[in-house]
């Protein structure tokens, strides 16, 4: 069953309330530009074809409760009680409502006249894997975004609705993360990578056809889970700021590959292979935007294993089961491979050859054995569309 299909039985369950709607949004891979969104900096991620669904009904007495198939319990509130929960350092509900909550609460503070807002009942089901680094948490964010506004009638673009989304994730659950994933989930399409410019969130949308250049885009999950409230990925941010205000810039976005030499006497070694990561991932998503507008796809393979290798190397966020899956699938005639994602564990994806993807996705299962590695979960994410209405 689809996701919409098990929103709707889902909500269903709890009321008898017509649906007022089925809104989808779907997670996101990231092609190229890790952990450069919250430097202000460059990002190529595109939507995946795993969706999730938000049903929604209203109800008269201002109260909102969500459900969703992955949880037990349903958490209720009254909508006033938003403003008591967040924003907050850590979830004050359940972690996988406070994406729901927070959305409600972040939108509920851009509405006109926030008390006259109806309650809602929302159904979550999704097909987005979690914990997989493919962004299940702004799908969630971005699913119910766009049927709040609409049920609400707040007449939000997509920009702030992905703005909503984020304050969630950084204000309702505490994930000190930046805003590339709810404007990927929020605006990709079919046959298109999203070009994001993280400082004034300008972004235009570039082709990716891969079927048409007889390529597949391979998701290897690792099923390493990783979280975002928690370690590195703070560490890493927090390093990131630290070389920006040593370096006198207000964010690393503002240091130029060639500044680097000079960045290299001033910073301690730790904080140097962390701010080249980030200036170097940067020019790679332009050059990326540049190779994929002038040549198409398999000219950027090369750019997606130096992307890889800093991520290993400098910003060392890889685990030993993604450097198997992009070394694995290399050696078996994959153009480029990289983790995507915060990192940590997650997914990596690989360009491969329609032809080669079953030998490649064989290969790397057979290593995964051999390392004595969890099996991966495999499958091809052709980039896919943006939220819509479904029912
Ligand atoms: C996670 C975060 F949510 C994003 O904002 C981004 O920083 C990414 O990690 C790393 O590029 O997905």
């Amino acid at each position: 069953m689809d996701a919409a299909s098990a929103a709707r039985l889902l909500l269903a369950s709890l009321t008898e309330a017509p649906a007022a709607g089925v809104w989808s949004a779907p997670g996101r891979a990231n092609l190229i530009g890790e952990h450069t969104d919250y430097n202000d900096g460059f990002v190529l991620p595109f939507a995946i074809p795993h969706r999730t669904a938000a049903a929604v009904a209203t109800r008269p007495d201002g109260r909102i409760r969500v459900a969703s198939t992955f949880a037990d319990a349903p958490v209720e509130v009254a909508l006033e009680e938003l403003d008591r929960l967040f924003p907050s350092a850590v979830p004050r509900v359940p972690e996988w409502a406070a994406y729901p909550l927070g959305v409600a609460w972040a939108l509920r503070a851009l509405a006109h006249a926030p008390a006259a807002l109806p309650g809602l009942d929302i159904a979550i089901a999704s097909d987005v894997p979690v914990g997989a680094g493919l962004s299940s948490s702004a799908a969630i964010e971005s699913a119910v975004g766009v049927a709040l506004d609409d049920v609400w009638e707040l007449g939000l673009d997509a920009v702030r609705i992905a703005g909503a989304g984020r304050r969630a994730e950084n204000e309702a659950v505490g994930a000190p993360t930046g805003i590339m994933d709810q404007m990927a989930s929020m605006l990709g399409e079919p046959d298109a990578a999203v070009f994001l410019d993280c400082r004034s969130l300008a972004a235009r949308t570039v082709p990716l056809r891969v079927r048409e250049a007889g390529l597949d885009v391979l998701v290897i999950d690792t099923q390493v889970r990783h979280a975002h409230a928690t370690g590195g990925y703070g560490e890493r941010r927090a390093a990131c700021e630290r070389g920006a205000a040593e370096l006198g810039v207000p964010a690393l976005r503002d240091v130029a590959v060639d500044d680097l030499d000079r960045a290299a006497g001033l910073l301690d070694e730790t904080t140097f292979r962390r701010v080249r990561h980030v200036v170097t991932e940067n020019q790679r998503v332009l050059d990326t935007v540049a190779a994929l507008e002038a040549e198409g796809p398999r000219a950027i393979g090369g750019l997606l294993i130096a992307s890889h290798a800093s991520m290993r190397d400098d910003f060392e966020i890889s685990v030993p089961e993604l450097d198997l899956a992009v070394d694995t699938a290399l050696a078996h005639g994959a153009i480029g491979a990289r983790m995507t994602g915060g990192g940590f564990g997650g997914a990596a994806i690989a360009l491969v050859d329609h032809e080669q993807a079953d030998a490649v996705g064989a290969a790397v299962r057979a290593s995964f054995a051999a390392a004595g590695f969890r099996a991966p979960r495999l499958f091809t994410a052709p980039p896919s569309a943006g939220p819509r209405r479904d029912a």
